[in-house]
C-alpha cells in the first residue's frame, strides 16, 4: 500500500493526477511514484462537471482501473464523501477493497462544486464533517491513509478559521491535511504550513498558484505536492490541436509526426508481456490438434 508514497516521507512527495489507466500509466512511465485520481479530471473524462454529477462507484470503477494498470500508490478524491458518514463509510470501504492507498475528503457539502467555479462554497459543520471522518476512520482504520482536505480558504473564511478545522480534522483521526487555496500566490498556504507547524502532514494542489517553486514547499516542509488535472488538461489541448488539423487539412498526414506512434501505445499496455504468456501458456497447436482428433 506504500502509505508514505502518499505523505510522511522526509522529502517532498509529488503526486502526479491519473483520470484513468492510460494517463495513470503514462504518470507511472514519467517516474512518478503516486498518483492522485483526480475528482475533477474523472468527471471531465466522463463528460460530467466536477459537481458530484459522476456517482462513487462510478469514481470507484476508474480508481479501480488505475490502481490495476499501474500498481502505483493511488490516493483518491473523494469530494465530501458523497453524503453523509454513512456514504464517506462506504465509500472508503470500497475504495480499500479497490486497492487505493488512501482518500481525502473536503469538507464541503453534497454536492459540491469545483473549488475553482463560483463562489458558493458553504462549509460542512465542523462537527458533522467529524462525523465523516470518524466513520471513514472506524471503518478502514490504518489500510487507507485518510487526508481531510480543507476548504476555508476557497470559502473566503480566514486562516483562523482553518486552522481550527485542521485541529478538530486531526483529532478526528485524520492522517494529513490537505489545504487548499484558489490564490494565485501560496502566501496563505505557507502562512498556514507556518502557524500549522506539521502537527500532521501538509498536502497542496497548487492548480492556481502553479509559479511557486517546488524549493518553496521544502523550506516550508510541506509533505505532499498534488499536480491535480495537468494530464487532463494537456490531453484537451492535445487533442483539440490534432482534431483541429485534421478537420482544417481534411487528412492525417500532416499531424503523423505529432502523435505517439503505435509502437508507443503498444509499449505502453505491454502487448510484449501478453507474446511472452501466449508462447508460454498458449498450447501449441498440435497439440490441441491431435486431442480433438482422438
Ligand atoms: C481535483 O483534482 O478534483 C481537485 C483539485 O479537487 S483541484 O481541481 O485543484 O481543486
Ligand atoms: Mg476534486
Amino acid at each position: 500500500m506504500l502509505r508514505t508514497e502518499i505523505c510522511g516521507k522526509p522529502d517532498l512527495t509529488f503526486l502526479m493526477e491519473a483520470h484513468d489507466a492510460l494517463s495513470g500509466t503514462i504518470a507511472k512511465r514519467a517516474g512518478f511514484k503516486g498518483l492522485w485520481a483526480s475528482g475533477l479530471s474523472i468527471a471531465c473524462s466522463l463528460g460530467y462537471r466536477d459537481a458530484n454529477e459522476a456517482s462513487w462507484t462510478q469514481i470507484v470503477e476508474v480508481v479501480e482501473r488505475i490502481v490495476d494498470a499501474t500498481e502505483l500508490p493511488v490516493l483518491v478524491d473523494g469530494d465530501g464523501g458523497f453524503g453523509n458518514f454513512n456514504n464517506a463509510r462506504l465509500l472508503a470501504r470500497k475504495l480499500r477493497q479497490r486497492g487505493a492507498a488512501g482518500v481525502a475528503i473536503e469538507d464541503s457539502c453534497f454536492p459540491k462544486m469545483n473549488s475553482f467555479v463560483g463562489d458558493r462554497h458553504p462549509l460542512a459543520d465542523i462537527d458533522e464533517f467529524c462525523g465523516r471522518l470518524r466513520a471513514m476512520k472506524d471503518a478502514v482504520a490504518d489500510d487507507l491513509v485518510l487526508v481531510a482536505r480543507i476548504e476555508a480558504l476557497i470559502a473566503g473564511h480566514g486562516m483562523e478559521e482553518a486552522l481550527l478545522r485542521a485541529s478538530a480534522y486531526a483529532a478526528a483521526g485524520a492522517d494529513a491535511i490537505l489545504i487548499h487555496s484558489g490564490k494565485s500566490t501560496a502566501d496563505e498556504i505557507l502562512s498556514f504550513a507556518r502557524a500549522w507547524r506539521n502537527c500532521l502532514p501538509v498536502v497542496i494542489a497548487p492548480t492556481k498558484y502553479y509559479r511557486t517553486p517546488a524549493s518553496k514547499y521544502r523550506d516550508a516542509r510541506i509533505s505532499t505536492v498534488i499536480w491535480a488535472n495537468h494530464s487532463m488538461r494537456a490531453a484537451i489541448a492535445a487533442m483539440r490541436h490534432v482534431c483541429g488539423r485534421i478537420i482544417a487539412e481534411e487528412g492525417i498526414a500532416g499531424i503523423e509526426k505529432d502523435i505517439a506512434t503505435l509502437d508507443e501505445v503498444f509499449d505502453l499496455l505491454r502487448y510484449d508481456e501478453l507474446a511472452r504468456a501466449e508462447a508460454r501458456y498458449l498450447r501449441p497447436p498440435s497439440c490441441s490438434d491431435s486431442i480433438s482428433s482422438r
